[in-house]
């Protein structure tokens, strides 16, 4: 197994997607917060030299570095065969895209917007809690599908990815069981084994 150091924070879901993934496939790793709250330039030289974008999470593997947690999601799948599931490629392409541009953008920009920001933009929470509902909506019409996980019978990174955010829904004031499908499905994924809660698995 090689070695794999995870550089996150603990109130970002794009590093707990990777972080959900390491822990469903028991699959050891070293884990380091990096504070959101120091300037950019300030943050670990070690850290920065690795990220063209300054952002978390960045996985090392073997001292490679891969940013972007769906593009890692994909890395660990491809070269580890972590929840490999070589029958759903064009569905796992398709949903870690469609992720990055609308689930994985209205929740945490509203959730940014209503927990973290000292003075709020109504139009702008507005705007972002509409796209979030429908963003849920899309959701809950596939596990209509599907039934059990994102993508069928078996979980993918595809719902590492999916649930990055969504443990984490009361922060943006959203009930999720007005998506009772959605909620059955994150319930689902806290039954697998290795399950931790965002606030625990990236704790640090
Ligand atoms: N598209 C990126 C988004 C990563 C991202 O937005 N990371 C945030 C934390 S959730 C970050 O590191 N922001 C840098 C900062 O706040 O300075 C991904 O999926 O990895």
């Amino acid at each position: 197994m090689p070695s794999i150091k995870l550089f996150g924070n603990r109130f970002s879901g794009h590093s707990y997607k990777v972080a959900l993934c390491l822990a469903l496939t028991n699959t050891p790793y070293e884990y380091e917060e990096i504070s959101l709250s120091i300037p950019r330039p300030q943050r670990p030289d070690y850290f920065r030299k690795n990220t063209r974008y300054d952002e978390v999470p960045l996985l090392l593997i073997d001292g490679e570095p891969f940013v972007q947690s769906n593009a890692i999601l994909l890395q660990l799948t491809q070269q580890l065969g972590l929840m490999l599931d070589e029958t759903k490629t064009t569905q796992i392409y398709e949903w870690l895209m469609w992720e990055q541009s609308r689930l994985g953008s209205s929740l945490p920009n509203l959730r940014f917007e209503l927990k973290f920001k000292d003075t709020h933009e109504p139009a702008v929470a507005a705007w972002l809690q509409n796209r979030l509902v429908d963003d849920l909506g899309i959701l809950s019409q596939q596990l209509d599908k599907t039934k059990r996980f994102a993508l069928g019978d078996t979980p993918t990174i595809v719902d590492c990815s999916l649930a990055g955010y969504l443990y984490w829904l009361t922060d943006a004031d959203m009930d999720i069981s007005e998506w009772p499908l959605v909620a059955a499905w994150l319930e689902r994924i806290k039954q697998l084994k290795g399950w931790q809660h965002p606030d625990e698995l990236l704790v640090g």
